[in-house]
């Protein structure tokens, strides 16, 4: 994505998506990251990782004191999370639908959670929530130099320019 050939003077909007512990043990990353791909968002940065206790802490910082706060810690760092930033147009709010809601239970066929996951503690990936929560979990997870502005060909078919 080159500034000179754009009429956006930033990059566009960015939100970070992580496949969690349950999400990688069953072999989901592909088909997670397929979803997201096709419905033409660019993915800017992707790493795998175990998660440390003081990551997560940062992470659900608006979590800590609930209490189901300690089987979160246990569920997210009982395995590697794939973690990646994706960048498009609304792509905040629209990857949280296409996710779907915090409980499986209530999600609808169609979302990640509602085609590969049943309980609220085991719902498989992570979407920020909104802009300001995008900002602040991809300055946590990821360093600026690990994501990239790159141009992808096909993004005069799936963006407007
Ligand atoms: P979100 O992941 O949809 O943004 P949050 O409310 O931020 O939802 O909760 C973070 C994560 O904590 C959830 O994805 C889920 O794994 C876990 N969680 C949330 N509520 C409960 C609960 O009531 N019981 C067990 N785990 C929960």
């Amino acid at each position: 994505w080159h500034r000179s050939k754009s009429t956006h003077p930033d990059v566009r909007e960015r939100t970070l998506i992580a496949v969690k512990p349950d999400g990688v043990q069953r072999r989901l990353v592909g088909q997670i990251i397929q979803r997201f791909e096709q419905r033409g968002f660019k993915l800017v940065g992707l790493k795998m990782l175990q998660v440390s206790e003081d990551l997560l802490s940062q992470h659900y910082c608006q979590l800590t004191s609930k209490p189901f706060y300690r089987n979160l810690v246990d569920y997210m760092t009982s395995g590697p999370v794939v973690v990646m930033v994706w960048e498009g147009d609304n792509v905040v709010q629209s990857t949280r639908t296409m996710v779907g809601p915090t409980n499986p239970a209530a999600a609808q066929a169609g979302t990640v959670r509602g085609d590969f996951s049943l309980h609220v503690s085991r719902n498989v990936v992570h979407a920020s929530d909104s802009l300001e929560g995008a900002q602040r979990e991809i300055q946590l997870w990821f360093q600026g130099k690990d994501l990239l502005n790159w141009d992808c060909y096909d993004q005069n078919l799936t963006m407007e320019e």
